[in-house]
Parts: C-alpha cells; structure tokens; sequence
C-alpha cells in the first residue's frame, strides 16, 4: 500500500476527516476500557497483598502478646500444664479470699475436668482449696465458671457437710487416694491452686 496518498486521502477531504475523528474517539474509548480494568486489576492485586501483610503482622503481635505472658508468668512461678497455668500458693487463706487472688491475676481456682488434672492436683500432697463449691445452693457442687461436675473424685462418704456443719467449699484432702475431694467450711485456710487456661 502507497502510505502518502492514502494519508493524504484521509486528511484531505472534510468527510473522511470527520470519518477519522469519530474512529480515533472510538480507539480511545477501547484503550481507556483496557487500562481501566488492567488497572483495577493490577491495584486488587495490591490490596490483597497489604491485607495478607496486615494480618502476618496481627498474627505476630497475637503470638509475642502469647510468649510475653507465658514468660511473665512462668518468671512469677507459675507452671504450665496441658493447655493451663497453675499456680500453687505458699500461704493459707479462706477459699473466698484464695479465689480473690487467682481473680486478680487473670485466673480462677483451679477446676478439675480431667484424671490428669486431677492427678496433677493431689501430687502437692496438701490440703488444698479448688474452685468447687455449692454456696448458692446447698447440695448442687458447681465449679466456679458455672459449670456443674462431670467427673468427681469425692473422697469416701464425702461431701457430708461433717456433724452437720455448713462445709460449702471444695477441697483435695485425701491426696494419697484419687477419691481425695472434700467438702469443709468455706472460712478455714488452706493453700490453693489457681488455673489460668489459655485462649486457644
Ligand atoms: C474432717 C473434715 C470434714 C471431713 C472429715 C472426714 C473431722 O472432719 O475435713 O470435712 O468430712 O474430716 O473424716
Ligand atoms: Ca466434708
């Protein structure tokens, strides 16, 4: 094809001039089409990255927030087993004034819903307040999430609220047998164990 005459061709009369015009505004219009959506495309790209970003970086402050307590309470003596911390104390207090102070670190009595917790409970071989007790109402032993008991390792004829006192607090007493719980006056001081259960 000879390229001068046909430009010339195109450009020369009014007809063919207002031809290109309306082609040329078509053209355009196809090419912003295009960019649009390469575009559009292109930034999606970016936002997916940036949210991928943004939750590694969630994700990171979760697990440091995570190690800094297992270490802060690890360093206060606290010890970590199957999925909880305990903390055993050194003094002795009522099992009100014993569950404040779980309260106030984030935890509460301890609360046995397994053999291996309960076995972790008697090995101290103390008595030992836990977090069971039937003040609200005499007779139904619940733990102190609320939860009624499953398992039970009442020891031998207990809870018997002895000679007909009130005894509305949960204890491990009998810790060289598995049945060791008791129940004993809520007011009399024990050593305890605190449970913190870490959020999974
Ligand atoms: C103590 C007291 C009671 C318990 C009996 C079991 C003498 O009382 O701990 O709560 O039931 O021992 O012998
Ligand atoms: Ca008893």
């Amino acid at each position: 094809m000879n390229l001068i005459p046909t430009v010339c061709y195109m450009f020369c009369t009014g007809e063919k001039l207002y031809k290109l015009v309306v082609l040329s505004i078509g053209l355009l219009c196809v090419l912003q089409a295009g960019l649009n959506i390469t575009l559009r495309t292109s930034l999606y790209g970016c936002e997916d990255t940036e949210a991928v970003l943004k939750n590694m970086t969630k994700e990171r402050d979760e697990m440091m927030k995570k190690l800094t307590t297992f270490a802060d309470y690890s360093h206060q003596g606290w010890v970590y087993f199957s999925g909880s911390f305990y903390y055993i104390s050194l003094e002795k207090k009522s099992w009100k004034e014993s569950r404040s102070y779980c309260q106030q670190r984030n935890a509460d009595l301890v609360i046995i819903n397994s053999r291996e917790e309960q076995e972790f409970t008697r090995r101290f071989r103390k008595e030992i307040w836990i977090g069971l007790t039937d003040r609200e109402e005499e007779g139904i032993w619940k733990w102190v999430d609320g939860t009624p008991l499953t398992t039970r390792f009442w020891g031998r004829d207990e809870p018997n609220s002895h000679k007909g006192r009130d005894e509305d607090c949960g204890e491990i007493k009998f810790y060289d047998n598995e049945k060791s719980w008791n129940d004993k006056p809520c007011d009399i001081e024990n050593v305890w164990i605190c449970e913190m259960t870490l959020a999974l």
